[in-house]
């Protein structure tokens, strides 16, 4: 027994962009007047750009200053500050065991899918190389819905032509975790304190087919009709 597929997030999966994040927010906030701190950002994973402003104006007190206009330009501002930055990645920025799991789910004929919420992802998938790797990326500019609402996951799905009960999502963000429960796939989080995850893995060095495989099997079994 197999998945149909595994769908992954893209930011701290994939790669690691959270830092470049953190000194594109740091800056427009900063100008703003408003400080924030890395474990601040940790919050900010998987979370819109949109959404990540509204929670730095909030931790400021100064929602009340900036009107939809002025929310608009300062997103503009940092999302420049990033695209800039993302210049430094390259085919090694991408995260340990990914390309031997990708290669292998290649071999296996397990499609792979994408849902991350970055409008940047396809930029991001380019310059790591991997922009013919995915079966299906959901498109992020489409989304009504953020994580933890599962509707991004969902998408990945009927663009792979899969149902949700026969895939795997991975995610290193506790709303995309909550999003993947919420979708009826089984989820993988990636790092430390994740909460709800079915399969929680420190890193994905420890993110191989064989691991995957072995949780499929064990989770099949554990569902299973009992006679
Ligand atoms: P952008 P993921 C998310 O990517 C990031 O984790 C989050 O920090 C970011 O705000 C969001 O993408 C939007 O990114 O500004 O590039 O559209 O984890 O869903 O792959
Ligand atoms: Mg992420």
């Amino acid at each position: 027994m197999k998945p149909q597929a595994v769908i992954f997030d893209l930011d701290g999966v994939i790669t690691d962009t959270a830092h470049l994040h953190f000194v594109a927010w740091r800056t427009v906030a900063a100008e703003a007047g408003i400080v924030i701190d890395e474990h601040f950002n940790d919050g900010l994973k998987g979370i819109s750009r949109m959404a990540s402003l509204e929670r730095i104006l909030r931790h400021g007190g100064k929602e009340a200053e900036f009107d939809q206009a002025a929310r608009e330009a300062v997103a503009a501002r940092k999302n420049a500050i990033y695209v800039d930055a993302l210049s430094q990645l390259t085919p090694e920025s991408v995260l340990p065991g990914i390309p031997a799991l990708l290669a292998e789910l290649k071999a296996q004929g397990v499609k792979i899918g994408l849902a991350s919420v970055s409008l940047n992802a396809p930029a991001i998938l380019r310059a790591l190389g991997l922009q013919t790797h995915f079966d299906f990326c959901a498109d992020a500019g489409k989304l009504r819905r953020s994580k933890p609402d599962p509707e991004i996951f969902l998408a990945a799905c009927a663009g792979l032509n899969v149902t949700p009960a026969q895939c795997i999502g991975v995610e290193d963000a506790q709303a995309g975790i909550e999003a993947i429960n919420a979708s009826g796939m089984l989820s993988v989080g990636i790092g430390k304190g994740l909460r709800q995850a079915d399969l929680l893995l420190e890193s994905t060095v420890e993110l191989t087919w064989s691991r995957l495989q072995h949780f499929w099997n064990q989770q099949q079994r554990e569902h299973a009709p009992s006679h």
